[in-house]
């Protein structure tokens, strides 16, 4: 998987070679991630934005039509940058056909990313991710661009963050710890909250977990987890996963319940 960062502070991604690739440290070189980028399984390219300014201060703003505070991001070079970045892409991947890439627009008016969401991403060759920093970028870089390519604008909560830097790191973790052979054990997908795809936790949060020792500070480990009886145990999983789900998002409940397969009998 090809994955191209543009952004104003491509330092927030760790140290960026001549070249874009990233190095060993920051949020895309260390864990799992920067394993996978080692690996060479996923090609990680970040880019400054002020390399396609035009004007001798790299200007990458200006004030927004219609008034109102702060500053808008320039289309002009928002629509070379993500021009150049796709060719760019284009020649590395040839002779073969390179897949068309999907752009994805982190913004606190986007759509939820959901786990649902990440697992789409995973499926994909190459993302292209659009870092907006002040009010935002011009409206019509996402118009334009939609095009020619699929874009998403995506938020990844109700809260406001400076820029969409922290949220691609989001995003690109959630993805990348999908992606075959990245996590390791497969089976720990479906087990995950939100249950993955399919599979008993499907749609729950996950519920509490123990290791050794069996006694500590005077908390004992639950005995069910220790019965050997699989299906007990399972039960027991589901049941706590139920509880918390519940206490924590009463919503996932709800439209779990409305979900011909969300709830048996046993749930009730
Ligand atoms: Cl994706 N970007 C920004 N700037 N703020 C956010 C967000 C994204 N998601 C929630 N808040």
């Amino acid at each position: 998987m090809r994955i191209d960062i543009v952004t104003i502070f491509p330092d927030y991604f760790g140290p960026v070679g001549a070249d874009g690739r990233v190095g060993d440290a920051g949020p895309l070189g260390v864990s799992l991630i920067g394993k996978a980028g080692v690996r060479g399984d996923i090609d990680f390219r970040v880019h400054d934005l002020r390399a396609w300014a035009t004007d001798v201060h790299h200007t990458v703003d200006d004030t927004p039509f219609g008034g109102g505070p702060g500053m808008v991001m320039k289309p002009d070079v928002w629509g070379d940058a993500l021009d150049s970045v796709l060719a760019a892409a284009q020649a590395t991947a040839a002779p073969a056909p390179a897949a068309p890439a999907r752009l994805v627009v982190p913004t606190p008016s986007g759509a939820p990313f959901t786990q649902e969401l990440a697992a789409s991403y995973a499926a994909e060759s190459h993302l292209v991710f659009a870092c907006g920093r002040y009010e935002g970028i011009d409206s019509r870089v996402v118009a334009e661009a939609r095009t020619r390519l699929p874009v998403d604008e995506v938020s990844i909560g109700d809260y406001v963050l400076a820029g969409g830097e922290a949220a691609v790191a989001v995003i690109v973790e959630a993805v990348c710890r999908l992606l075959p052979g990245v996590l390791g054990n497969e089976q720990s997908h479906s087990d995950d909250s939100f249950g993955g795809t399919g599979g008993a936790m499907s749609g729950l949060l996950e519920g509490p977990v123990y290791t050794r020792p069996r006694t500590w500070r005077g908390l004992e480990v639950p005995d069910v987890l220790l019965s050997g009886h699989h299906k007990a145990i399972a039960r027991w999983q589901r049941d706590e996963a139920l509880r918390r789900t519940a206490a924590a998002r009463p919503d996932l409940i709800r439209r779990l319940a409305t979900r011909g397969d969300g709830l048996d009998k046993r749930d009730r």
